[in-house]
């Protein structure tokens, strides 16, 4: 009967029930006014009845952040919180108990406060109607960041006005990988596609109603060959124009370390941050092979003008410039781990994904951590038998073993993880329908992980199932 799900960190019930019906009257604090109508579009209920039953929604300062209180009983419903993020978590939770609730009084709030999953839609373009679907799903497992990977070698996702190229050819290739990578099959199909900024604003504000920060990514200096295809002078070969990628891996071609190159970059980052509110931009940084910087011998003069001892300097100089236009416009820097080599500024957060020991060395440095290491949380891994699974780029990441997720790493100060993150790659996900299905259900195992209240495995299978009805979303079969 109750199907709550991630578990709230305290439950009592007593008997009774209590059920929603047309004499249930909603009434918001002053304030409140956006949770009474987004709780009114998501029961489809006016809520508008003449009582006694009543919703209450209420203000309690002593109540932080996401923390929020529900009390059910003969008196109807009062929902307590601080504000309006947790009023936002209370909303789903509510949503769960009804059409009909027991008494029950629930005292709730998260363990952590980055609770991520992220969609890469930069190797396979989803439409604007499945990204608002995922906000959706994040929201009602009470998560509350939905990292956007909007680049990427085989495509660039974003519209950037000062730079329409970027769309124009890097938002298409001409095919995509058939079967596996090692198999290095092609479909001879054009594939792309991109979103302008007026729907990414609208999905911001989608996302913001329901209590979900979008953190959108672009990734540089390595995984630019969408960039570089558009504009050839970013690269280390302007002479030689290089397709959109259109097999999956890490490429050499990256990013020259031109001034005009730092500038593009920050242009970029403004259009970027004039639509996303997000205090947390991604900048990627991940898997940059040095080839071509070891190669060029503009980029050796270069760094001999700079006076940086190699090509891990020259990346950490990289990152830096980037690091540094964000923290003056007010932006918290995120980045992958190795952003780490070559040292890394202070004020920047660190995704640990290789592994733990970036997240570690990242904690010790006095950055702080999202854990989101690829043995235990990347859902582009099978979840079973590869035999009997649809292609996936390998690996294998049972449900049980991302419920079994500690994120918190042994003798790392956990003031230092922020929290941890589900992430979704999407080479061996063409569709909605594949996404779906990598994702659930352990996307819902990682939410309950990241509120805290992970634990009895048992006791989350029992409610996973009407959890997976209620979510109405393709997943693989329990
Ligand atoms: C590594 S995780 C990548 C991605 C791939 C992924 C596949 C990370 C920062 N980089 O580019 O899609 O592996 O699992």
């Amino acid at each position: 009967m109750m199907r709550l799900l991630p578990l709230p960190q305290s439950i009592t019930t007593s008997p009774g029930t209590w059920r929603l019906s047309e004499r249930t009257a909603l009434t918001a604090e002053p304030g409140l006014e956006p949770v009474a109508d987004l709780l009114r579009e998501l029961t489809g209920q006016p809520l508008d009845g003449p009582g006694p039953d009543a919703i209450l929604l209420a203000l309690d300062p002593s109540l932080t952040g996401e923390r929020y209180r529900i009390s059910v009983g003969a008196h109807g419903v009062t929902v307590t919180a601080g504000g309006l993020q947790g009023h936002r978590m209370a909303v789903q939770t509510l949503r769960q108990l009804l059409p009909a609730s027991p008494y029950t009084e629930i005292e709730d709030g998260p363990r952590f406060a980055w609770r991520g999953v992220m969609l890469d839609v930069g190797r396979h373009f989803m439409p604007v109607a499945f990204v608002r679907k995922m906000i959706d799903l994040a929201a009602m497992n009470r998560l509350n960041v939905l990292h956007l990977h909007l680049t990427d070698d085989q495509g660039w996702r974003m519209e950037i006005e000062r730079y329409p190229r970027l769309t124009e050819v890097g938002a298409w290739r001409a095919e995509s990988m058939l079967g596996h990578y090692r198999d290095q099959r092609f479909d001879g199909i054009p594939h792309g596609g991109f979103y302008t900024k007026a729907e990414l604003r609208d999905l911001v504000a989608h996302a913001e109603r329901r209590g979900v920060t979008i953190v959108p990514e672009i990734d540089l200096p390595g995984h630019m060959r969408a960039a570089i295809a558009a504009y050839p002078e970013l690269g280390n070969d302007p002479g030689h124009a290089s397709p959109v990628a259109t097999t999956w891996g890490v490429h050499d071609q990256v990013l020259n370390v031109e001034e005009s190159t730092i500038a593009f970059c920050h242009g970029v980052l403004e259009e970027v941050l004039e639509v996303f509110p997000s205090p947390y931009i991604h900048i990627g940084g991940d898997e940059c092979p040095k080839k071509e910087w070891r190669e060029s011998p503009r980029v050796q003069e270069r760094m001999r003008e700079l006076g940086l001892a190699d090509e891990e300097a020259l990346q950490s100089w990289f990152v830096g410039r980037m690091v540094a236009f964000l923290a003056e416009r007010g932006r918290k820097p995120v980045g992958w781990d190795e952003i780490l080599q070559g040292g890394l500024a202070p004020g920047a957060t660190v995704m640990s994904w290789q592994g733990e020991q970036g997240g570690i060395e990242a904690a010790a440095q006095g950055h702080d951590a999202v854990m989101c290491p690829h043995d235990r949380v990347y859902l582009d891994h099978y979840q079973a038998d590869p035999e009997h699974e649809p292609l996936a780029i390998g690996g294998l990441l049972t449900l049980e073993h991302v419920y079994a997720y500690e994120p918190v790493p042994d003798g790392v100060d956990p003031a230092r993880v922020l929290g941890t993150q589900a992430n979704l790659w999407t080479e061996y996900m063409p569709t909605p329908g594949s996404v779906e299905y990598m994702a659930f259900p352990r996307l819902c195992a990682l939410a309950e992980v990241a509120w805290g209240t992970s634990g009895d495995f048992a006791g989350f299978r029992a409610r996973l199932e009407p959890h997976l009805a209620w979510l109405g979303v393709g997943h693989r079969p329990l």
